[in-house]
């Protein structure tokens, strides 16, 4: 993707991220995103959406989808975002996003989407049948962000390239209308050992709420003998573990299991292997369960007891809607102005 130049914006940081509430969330989900979420509710100006209209570029039954929403919204607060810091909301809620994406689909290019290797990877050998949604899903994402104005984007390594292709709409919104710095170039915050958790099944493959195998994944729901056997099961090759992490080159497995010990114990890589290297899987897996359901289990208890009271959580969604679309009115209605839409309108 295009390298710009400093970008002249000159607005407040400002944080966006979101989850989609198209089914139970897993690890990795936690440690690419929730994770950081938490950290940076101190930091800056955060906005944590759970983002039902990127849910239906796949088939959601009506009869679930809210009661999803809530318990992402539910998984945010367990896992520590504090809703009178952060605005935690429902895409929905605030219309201004499909708005805002209309305009930037009119912006964004269609040789650039049909470089997004999510949506190849999503609509696999049958393309023509994905929704036109699913393919517009990138735009729709960078109109997330920029009804924001938001600077920094907390995800997933998946995501990079979605993040890229905000910035190149972004700029080419900025440079079409002669409005040098309207928008930012929001960075990504991707970097940390947890930016991309694989399947316990294939470590080449991300671990992601889709898979089949529900043995792929640890599910923030799964209790503690769920994950002692799901990483008992985890697939590992013969191998001890090694003294380096350059001996985890071509055993994704291996990389996998370790890279998860170090997210979750806050070390590096290179520290769990001086201390572990030489290690069995035998010895390795329950260490590494072990520290799993002490680092999930007080989420999981939260998400339980917060899943118990929908009118609160109801009561966070509702207060949040209102605090972002405080922020998103003014800046769609100015890119609107901008754009030359009828006056008033
Ligand atoms: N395996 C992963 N490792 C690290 N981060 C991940 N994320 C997702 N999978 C991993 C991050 O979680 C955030 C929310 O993701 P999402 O649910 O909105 O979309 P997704 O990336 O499509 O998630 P899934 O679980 O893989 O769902 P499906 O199976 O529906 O595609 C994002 O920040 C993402 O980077």
């Amino acid at each position: 993707m295009t390298d710009h130049p400093p970008s002249p914006y000159a607005g407040p940081p400002r944080v966006f991220s979101g989850v989609q509430p198209s089914g139970a969330l897993h690890l990795g989900n936690y440690l690419g995103a929730l994770v950081k979420f938490v950290a940076l509710q101190d930091q800056m100006e955060c906005l944590f959406c759970v983002v039902d209209l990127h849910a239906i570029t796949a088939w959601q039954d009506p009869a679930a989808l809210a009661a999803q929403t809530r318990e992402i919204a539910a998984a945010y607060v367990a896992a520590g975002v504090d809703p009178k810091k952060a605005i935690i909301f429902p895409q929905s809620a605030v219309r201004e996003h499909a708005d805002l994406a209309w305009i930037l689909n009119c912006v964004a290019r269609l040789g650039w989407l049909d470089r997004m290797t999510q949506f190849k990877e999503k609509s696999g050998k049958h393309k023509e049948r994905a929704s036109v949604g699913l393919y517009t899903y990138p735009v729709l994402q960078a109109a997330d962000i920029l009804l924001y104005k938001a600077t920094h984007v907390p995800v997933g390594e998946d995501q990079k390239q979605h993040l890229e292709l905000t910035r190149d709409i972004a700029a080419k919104f900025n440079h079409d209308f002669g409005a040098p710095g309207f928008f930012p170039l929001t960075e990504p915050l991707i970097e940390g050992p947890g930016a991309r958790v694989m399947s316990l099944r294939d470590g080449l493959a991300k671990m992601s709420k889709s898979d089949p195998s529900d043995q792929s994944r640890i599910n923030l729901t799964d209790d503690a003998d769920a994950i002692a056997g799901k990483i008992r099961r985890a697939k590992t090759d013969p191998a001890p573990l090694p003294e380096t992490v350059e001996g985890l080159k071509d055993r994704p497995e291996a990389d996998n299991l370790v890279g998860l010990f170090a997210a979750l114990s806050g070390q590096t890589k290179a520290r769990v292997l001086e201390t572990r290297g030489g290690q069995g899987f035998g010895a390795f897996k329950p260490a590494l369960a072990d520290l799993m359901v002490e680092t999930l289990a007080p989420v999981t208890q939260n998400m339980r007891r917060l899943m118990a009271d929908p009118a609160e959580i109801d009561r966070i969604l509702a207060d949040g809607s209102e605090r972002a679309r405080a922020i998103a009115a003014p800046i769609l209605a100015e890119t609107r102005k901008i754009v030359g839409y009828w006056p008033g309108s």
